[in-house]
């Protein structure tokens, strides 16, 4: 069974979402990440940056062996269970589709994820009197990547031509933007995407998957230092500090 160490949050559901879609069986591992429970040797060993989501799978696919193969980055982690249950991917063969697959998916880790993260982290978490510049300029930012999904969606129903692991990945930071501050109001296609993707089963158990775990503002830069005030040093800590 797949230890999916997991916390409810945009990044990981993307992972929850591929495992519900494949059916995979799995054992959530929560994690207080207000604790630094992300710090722990244990969990450094298999995700060295700290954060959730990762897993551990103990029947890696052929080419891999027979130890268990672990995994962290989000987009890693999908890209993995794509490639072990050959579903929700272009096949390897198909190089156009397979191109687009990844541009799409470097696009959602490494632009609309951390803009997103960022805008959170200004509209909910910074301390008072020094959310300004940083909510502006990451909204601009979140506002310029629905305008880039909006317009890749004009006339398709998903981000490459079938349902995939790109819009799994992009499909969270899309679905939180009210509480982010943002408004989806001139971006008709999202939208209607976001409804899309909304009304799958598996994506709903994806979603709620310990709801009741979310921060939802209760740690912030001004109780958390373990979450919110982290350096090289936070990596040798161990975590189990719990800032409040
Ligand atoms: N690039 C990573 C981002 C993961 C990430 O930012 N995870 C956050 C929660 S959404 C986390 O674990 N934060 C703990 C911390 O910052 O200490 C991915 O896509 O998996």
């Amino acid at each position: 069974m797949i230890e999916f160490y997991y916390a409810p949050t945009p990044n990981g559901w993307k992972v929850g979402i591929m495992l519900e879609e494949c059916g995979l069986p799995y054992e959530t591992r929560l994690m207080r990440l207000s604790a630094g429970d992300q710090f722990a040797p244990e969990f450094l060993a298999i995700s060295p940056n700290a954060k959730m989501p990762a897993i551990i799978d103990p029947s890696p696919p052929e080419g891999y062996g027979p130890a268990p193969v672990t995994v962290f980055e989000s987009g890693a982690i999908l890209l993995y269970l794509a490639e072990k249950t050959g579903r929700f991917a272009p096949q390897e063969s198909d190089r156009r589709a397979r191109k687009a697959l990844n541009e799409w998916l470097f696009w959602q880790v490494g632009t609309q994820g951390p803009m997103g993260g960022q805008l959170s982290h200004f509209r909910n978490y910074a301390p008072e009197g020094e959310k300004e510049y940083g909510f502006k300029r990451y909204l601009g930012e979140y506002d310029r990547n629905l305008g880039v999904l909006e317009a890749r969606l004009e006339g398709r129903g998903w981000i490459l031509d079938e349902y995939s692991i790109a819009d799994m990945l992009a499909f969270p930071w899309a679905f939180i933007a009210k509480p982010l501050g943002a408004s989806l109001e001139a971006f008709p296609n999202v939208a209607a995407w976001r409804e899309r993707m909304k009304a799958r089963e598996a994506v709903q158990r994806a979603i709620n998957l310990h709801k009741e775990s979310q921060n939802r503002g209760r740690h912030r830069a001004d109780n958390n230092d373990v979450l919110f005030n982290q350096n090289a040093a936070s990596l040798r800590s161990g975590g189990a500090e719990d800032g409040g």
